[in-house]
């Protein structure tokens, strides 16, 4: 793995091959077909999907999520763990994760090369120890030349670039798109790449074809100037009060909940969070109680 933490470093962008077994794969893409047809059943039934022909966000889909294979996946350990590596950081945060079903034939998913902070950070990037942020893509789907790949630049080749504006049109800056790269990939392969690093999604040239894929950011907890969701925004809806209830510590950790031990706890706190989420291991935030 380490030579991928370097590569994600020196290049800005690196695939981490076979990531995620096909077992793993296979049930978030039941959970996915919850909320996104097949390309076979959307050309069968086009009425039923008119907003999926026109606007290539309708098939955008945000954490948390009815299905919990999907929950799970976005708070993986081994995700959690690697991106902990990355930051040097014990307090690795989502901010970020949405499913994102593409179909060829449909709305134009050609992008722009881009930076992705805008929408995460109140400033701009800095890329050492904890101050960084992990962008990951993980493949539901094995993405072919004609199936929409991620296209990434070097960052060797974009050190005079600057970081304002965010986005960067061919037209103005056609040096930039000369030294994309698209990433091909199989289904359970995982991307890294940094929020300094030039990307693009592409179109579908396949008219018949689909992707999908899970879009993931993660965070220090450290800086309150970075992020993109307060998870406790989604504190009302049922997915959010299902995966709190049924995950474990570390996953909840991972999106903001107080670790056992944490100053929070005391015994009235245990008491009624308890009554809100019935069915929730308290034990190890009793622990944590006793230990402190
Ligand atoms: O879908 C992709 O491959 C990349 C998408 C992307 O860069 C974005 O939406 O910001």
């Amino acid at each position: 793995m380490q030579k991928h933490i370097t590569e994600l470093r020196e290049q800005g962008f690196t695939l981490i091959p076979g990531f995620f077994k096909r077992a793993d794969i296979q049930k978030a893409m039941k959970d996915i077909y919850q909320l996104a047809p097949t390309a076979k059943e959307l050309a069968a039934t086009p009425d039923r999907y008119p907003h999926i022909l026109e606007d290539t966000e309708s098939t955008k889909f945000e954490f948390p999520y009815a299905g919990s294979h999907l929950n799970h996946m976005a708070t993986h350990p081994r995700i959690l763990k690697l991106v902990e590596e990355i930051l040097g950081a014990d307090d690795v945060l989502l901010s970020r994760s949405c499913v994102w079903a593409k179909y060829g034939g449909t709305a134009d998913f050609d992008q722009a090369l881009h930076l992705d902070y805008e929408g995460n950070t109140l400033v701009v990037p800095r890329e050492d120890g904890d101050h960084r942020q992990v962008n990951a893509i993980l493949y539901y789907s094995d993405v072919t030349a004609d199936l929409g790949p991620t296209y990434a630049v070097p960052l060797k080749h974009s050190k005079n670039a600057g970081m304002w504006p965010p986005h960067r049109y061919r037209a103005k800056e056609p040096a930039l798109y000369k030294h994309e790269q698209p990433i091909l990939a199989k289904a359970g392969d995982l991307l890294l790449f940094s929020m300094s690093t030039f990307h693009r999604g592409s179109g579908l040239l396949d008219p018949d074809g689909s992707r999908y894929t899970h879009h993931l950011v993660y965070r220090s907890a450290k800086h309150a100037f970075t992020g993109h969701y307060l998870w406790a925004h989604f504190g009302e809806h049922a997915p959010l009060q299902r995966f709190i209830t049924e995950t474990s510590v570390a996953q909840r950790s991972a999106i903001g909940f107080p670790k056992p031990g944490h100053p929070y706890w005391n015994e009235a706190t245990l008491k009624a969070v308890g009554e809100r989420y019935p069915g929730m291991d308290m034990g190890p935030y009793v622990k944590g109680i006793r230990r402190a």
